[in-house]
């Protein structure tokens, strides 16, 4: 590598693993820490996924389960809404697919600080095993709500008030710290370590969507951060951020002055960015997925990115649409109002985009596919009812009802979700050499895609009648039509089949590893770098040669005139025959 020019930082790698441990464990190779990521993500998604069957088979079937009280009613609503927005889809998306993707698609041999990333997987393993303590101490997990609104969070009479909110917050300050040691990776790799011709309008949409995002959490988890750590002075130090001056149970707290209204300023100045982190990566995603899989370009690239750069810009000006009830100034609640819906003009340019690259494709209805169409699906549909609860005068009677549970659960939950499943089944033989099931995939696509409707769209309906959320019981409640009763056992039912659904993609996902088909090299026929590493790649990614030159933008599919319908990145453009391989 004498003549190679090491201005294009080949040297950036960490130690080649030499144990089992170094190559398994403490392993500072960007892919096995995204693997260890989607593992650790994936579990304690499964928790969460039980966490709402909980919930589901209270609100079917109320008092038949008698190990669902109230309190535990409440810790459940409150973990399944924690870990799923943080430990799995922000770990999942930015965690996995951040660690995997970018280095791969840049052309790079690792992240910038191999260390640092290794750590960064440490700290965030350490806050889901404080997370899952928190189910076994006295009082059990926090059910204050996945929000953390003080004071009830903190004070007396919440379930799990004593040590699991301590351990709640201990652990989200664990998960930012890992974090923003991952975030700065993905930040200065994105930045430093591309491969020579790989412009940033070179890159995919995949990594632009990943690296906005990470931009985003680094400005916005401080937030929280500081939030999680005065909620922890006041609960264990006495100190009154966010408590006033409150009497409960006829006695006055040791607390004055402070502000409840300040910590949900903080909150949200973190949460709504937060929606925006997990859905950019899932948007990225789709895009390559849905070119690959439609053989078409992408429709609009530069827009692509405009949009994805506006989108986040935009998601630090409209955090008080979470707040319009909570007593501020209607003034400003006027003010974030048309903010929040200014976002959906970049939004709607990106499914515009989306439909027109699909358009006259030669559409594959592979599983990758159908999951990425499902987030096209999903997030438009929840993305409509954005625009009912952004306006401040249909939010009054909306707000806190299950019209925002299905709203949320429809355009972050599902599709982000739904882009995860997308993700998984495309880049699976990129990580094993074997491909996923189709059959089995399919099943798993169709009972999601349909259950997913079946589940939430009787919500919104639910939430128009007035029916509370995170109420154990409202059986007595004389507003609710019976209608809504029978919906509520339908949807317990149906939660309990998508469930289910999500064990046989288990079962192919762990069954492929050992037993599925050989894949070969390229198995979709895609353009970008990571299909032209070897598979699996070994530690450094290219091998002994230099890395891959790029001299294209990511998506030449279907170029008239040429014999493949796809032309990698690295293909010269001057001369078209010399293909393949390291580049020059
Ligand atoms: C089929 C899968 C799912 C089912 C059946 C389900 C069910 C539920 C139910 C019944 C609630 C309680 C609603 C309330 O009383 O306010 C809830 C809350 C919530 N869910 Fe899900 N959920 C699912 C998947 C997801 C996913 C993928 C996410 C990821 C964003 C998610 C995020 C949340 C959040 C943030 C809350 C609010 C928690 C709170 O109010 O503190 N859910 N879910
Ligand atoms: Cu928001």
């Amino acid at each position: 590598m004498a003549h190679y020019n090491p201005g294009y930082h080949d040297h950036y790698v960490g130690p080649e693993p030499k144990s089992w441990w170094t190559r398994y464990v403490f392993c500072q190779d960007h892919k096995v820490i995204g693997i260890q990521y989607a593992l650790t993500a994936l579990f304690v998604g499964a928790v969460g996924m039980v966490l709402s069957w909980g919930m589901r088979l209270q609100l079917g079937f109320p008092g038949q389960f008698s190990f669902i009280d109230p309190s535990r009613y409440y810790q459940a609503v409150t973990q399944h809404g924690m870990i799923m927005v943080i430990y799995l889809l922000t770990a999942f998306l930015l965690g996995t697919f951040g660690n995997l993707l970018i280095p791969l698609m840049l052309g790079a041999r690792d992240m910038a600080f191999p260390f640092v990333n290794m750590l960064s997987y440490w700290a965030y393993l350490l806050s889901v095993l404080v997370l899952l303590a928190s189910f076994f101490v006295p009082g059990g997990p926090t059910g204050g709500g996945w929000t953390l609104y003080p004071p009830q969070t903190i004070l007396k009479g919440t379930p799990g008030s004593d040590l699991g909110i301590v351990l709640m917050l201990v652990s989200l300050i664990l998960f930012i710290i890992g974090f923003t040691m991952g975030g700065l990776n993905y930040v200065t790799t994105v930045l430093q370590l591309r491969t020579k011709g790989m412009t940033l309008m070179r890159m995919p949409l995949a990594v632009w969507g990943i690296f906005v995002a990470t931009i985003l959490a680094l400005l916005a988890f401080p937030a929280l951060f500081v939030g999680c750590i005065m909620l922890l002075l006041d609960r264990l130090a006495g100190s009154s951020f966010f408590i006033p001056t409150i009497v409960q149970f006829g006695q006055l707290q040791p607390h004055e002055g402070g502000s409840p209204l300040l910590f949900q300023h903080l909150f949200w100045y973190f949460g709504h960015p937060e929606v925006y982190i997990v859905i950019l990566p899932a948007m990225g995603v789709i895009s390559e997925i849905i070119a690959v899989h439609a053989r078409k370009p992408i429709f609009g690239y530069p827009m692509m990115v405009l949009s994805i750069l506006v989108i986040g810009a935009l998601s630090f000006v409209v955090w008080a649409h979470h707040m319009y009830t909570s007593g501020m100034n209607p003034y400003f609640g006027f003010l974030f109002a048309v903010t929040t819906l200014i976002v959906a003009i970049p939004s709607a340019v990106k499914v515009f985009n989306w439909v027109l690259t699909l358009w006259r494709g030669n559409i594959h209805l592979t599983t990758p596919m159908l999951f990425a169409i499902g987030f096209l699906n999903t997030f438009l549909i929840g993305g409509l009812t954005g625009l009912f609860l952004g306006n401040v005068v249909l939010d009054f009677p909306l707000q806190d009802t299950y019209f925002v549970v299905a709203h949320f659960h429809m355009v972050m939950g599902v599709a982000a979700i739904v882009a995860i499943f997308a993700g998984i089944y495309h880049w699976f033989p990129k990580v094993t050499g074997r491909l996923m099931n189709e059959t089995l995939g399919k099943i798993h696509f169709w009972v999601t895609f349909v259950g997913t409707y079946a589940i939430f769209l009787p919500m919104h309906y639910i939430g128009l009648t007035g029916v509370p959320r995170r109420y154990y019981d409202f059986n007595n409640l004389q507003f609710v039509p019976e209608s809504v009763h029978s919906l509520e056992r339908f949807i317990t039912v149906v939660a309990l089949i998508v469930g289910a659904a999500q064990l046989l993609f288990a079962y192919n996902l762990v069954h492929s590893i050992f037993w599925g088909k050989h894949s070969g090299q390229n198995p979709w026929r895609a353009a970008t770098l990571e299909w032209v590493a070897p598979t699996p790649a070994p530690h450094g990614n290219w091998g002994p040669v230099p890395p891959p030159v790029v001299y294209r933008w990511p998506y030449d599919y279907s170029v008239p005139g040429e014999a493949e319908d796809f032309i990698p990145q690295n293909r010269p453009t001057l001369q078209p025959q010399a293909a393949g391989g390291g580049g020059e």
